[in-house]
């Protein structure tokens, strides 16, 4: 493997910027946090860091609304110091990956300012989606798509001269009006964007919503029969990548894509050798915690991505799903998106122990692996109180869905209380009384703690990762017991019974989640790590 191919088994770490670590004490986290953390980061044995939006924004959807995308967010710091941050990483080790938000801009960006400024049929609203309204009076929304995070993807707007006018199209908030990818200068100008990064040092783009750029040009009603989607996974947009990697390779820069597809064939064309290096495989995210699931949930994936050529890769959360301990503390451990936030009762014990084991699984892989901040020291989903909640997604007409704000609270560092070393005297989302226990002051020096776990494993892995890049071969084992090997020797076996159960023959044990019971066999949820 050469140094280029780095991303191919490479553990990526996930920082949401905002609740990271706050550098000016305002208690939102910014990139002077990041830098005064850049060691524990080198630490934990990563290698390579992909940050979520740092660019200018009104923050409606965390960033994910950006009215400047050369530009960072004066709550986190300036251009300057994003290029000192890539060139400190750099040094100890760490790319860089950055976020663009391709789908979609900030309300507040020049180019939708300029198109609510000039008048319907104007070259300023053909960079979006603006059309006249239904009925008589052009009161209802042009078709019928909803919003993801909820109500019409319409939203009206009064023309320049004060009357009731046309209507844009939003697949996200009202905020977050989408761009026409048919336009050449959305392409031209999100080209540029890309070079922009690359030249800054980024070795990698994450591409947001990416299966959602094409639109059908007659943007007609959604019908389930109709094939393909209006607006999800649609032929176009392999034609928009393949110039995205012709641009990426000149500068050895890999790109990202964050497909939510359920289909793993359709998944893996986006992967084919002159599109997208590689995307997020969320299956686990929908996987519950059964073997056989499990099992073939990760041949379904090897396979698809060998089909094409492609790594595969590994996640068990990030910014938008609940907590990896709150979701496996459920008793039904199924995960289905509408469902996910609605509140099952969770076992934080049960949770935790299997999120120890799913880490060890995940980290043996072959593949990469996406690591959410949070994750290395267990922290389960925190309960924001009603009044604190700012995520669009979260249900506003009195529903029950409290979003994904549970999930993007500011991480503790050290200390008893809150804010835990974050910044601050308070942070911009409230943190738990008690999260003590996940800082790093008291974990680190735990053997047994999650961060413990963690930076034990990624270093192992890291040892052995160039060879786990591929040949993953199942073991024979009882029921319940999942066990597999790599080539280069590495076993990694997972209880899911509830009986004790013994492992493949071995001649060390290198690492495991929880104790083995005294004959030497794994007890439920508890996973290892073997020397064949
Ligand atoms: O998410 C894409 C997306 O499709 C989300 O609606 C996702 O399905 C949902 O959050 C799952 O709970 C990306 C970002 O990751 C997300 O944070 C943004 O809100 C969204 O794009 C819009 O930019």
């Amino acid at each position: 493997h050469q140094a280029s191919d780095w991303w191919r088994s490479a553990a990526i770490y996930q920082v949401y910027i905002r609740s990271f670590a706050d550098g000016d004490g305002d208690g939102t986290g910014d990139l002077a946090g990041v830098r005064a953390r850049l060691p524990y980061l080198a630490d934990l044995g990563v290698e390579a860091l992909w940050f979520t939006p740092w660019y200018v924004s009104p923050l409606a959807d965390g960033g994910y609304d950006v009215a400047d995308y050369r530009a960072i967010d004066p709550a986190f710091g300036t251009l300057a110091e994003a290029e000192k941050l890539i060139t400190e990483a750099d040094r100890l080790g760490l790319r860089t990956i950055v976020d663009v938000v391709p789908n979609h801009v900030s309300a507040e960006h020049r180019w939708f300012r300029a198109a609510l400024a000039a008048p319907p049929g104007s070259p300023e609203r053909a960079r979006f989606h603006f059309r006249p309204g239904r009925g008589p009076g052009g009161e209802r929304p042009p078709n019928d798509w909803r919003s993801e995070f909820g109500g019409p993807a319409w939203s009206r707007t009064t023309e320049p001269d004060g009357t009731p006018g046309e209507w844009y199209l939003h697949l996200f908030a009202p905020e977050q009006p989408d761009l026409d990818w048919s336009h050449p200068e959305v392409r031209a100008e999100h080209e540029d964007v890309l070079r922009f990064w690359f030249e800054r040092g980024a070795a990698g783009i994450r591409i947001d919503s990416a299966a959602l750029l094409a639109k059908d040009p007659e943007l007609p009603d959604f019908d389930p029969q109709h094939d393909p989607h209006p607006y999800v996974d649609r032929d176009e947009l392999h034609d928009v990548y393949r110039a995205w990697r012709a641009l990426a390779d000149r500068y050895d820069g890999v790109l990202i894509g964050e497909l939510w597809l359920p289909d793993v064939e359709r998944f893996a064309r986006y992967l084919r050798p002159d599109e997208l290096h590689t995307a997020f495989n969320f299956d686990f995210l929908a996987c519950p915690w059964d073997p056989d699931r499990l099992r073939r949930s990760i041949d379904a994936t090897l396979a698809a991505h060998a089909g094409v050529g492609a790594p595969a890769t590994w996640v068990l959360s990030n910014h938008d799903v609940t907590r990896t301990v709150t979701r496996y503390g459920r008793a039904d451990t199924g995960f289905d998106f509408a469902a996910k936030r609605f509140g099952t009762p969770t076992d934080p014990a049960l949770g935790t122990r299997r999120a120890r084991a799913a880490a060890l699984l995940t980290l043996a892989l072959p593949g990469a692996v996406y690591l959410y901040q949070g994750e290395e020291r267990g922290l389960p989903e925190a309960e924001v109180p009603r009044d604190r909640i700012v995520d669009p997604m979260h249900d506003r007409s009195g529903g029950i869905d409290p979003g994904r704000d549970g999930c993007r609270v500011p991480l503790p560092w050290e200390g008893t209380e809150p804010p835990y070393g974050f910044g601050g005297p308070t942070t911009w989302l409230p943190q738990p009384a008690d999260w003590a226990p996940y800082t790093v002051d008291r974990q680190a020096a735990d053997p047994h703690s999650m961060l413990s776990l963690y930076r034990t494993a990624l270093r192992l892995r890291r040892a052995g990762a160039p060879a786990a890049a591929d040949g993953l071969r199942w073991l024979p084992t009882a029921p319940g017991l999942l066990a597999f090997a790599l080539p280069d020797g590495l076993i990694c076996a997972v209880n899911l019974a509830a009986e004790p159960a013994t492992p493949p023959p071995h001649s060390e044990v290198l690492l495991t989640s929880g104790p083995l019971d005294d004959a030497g066999r794994l007890p439920q949820d508890t996973a290892a790590w073997l020397r064949g």
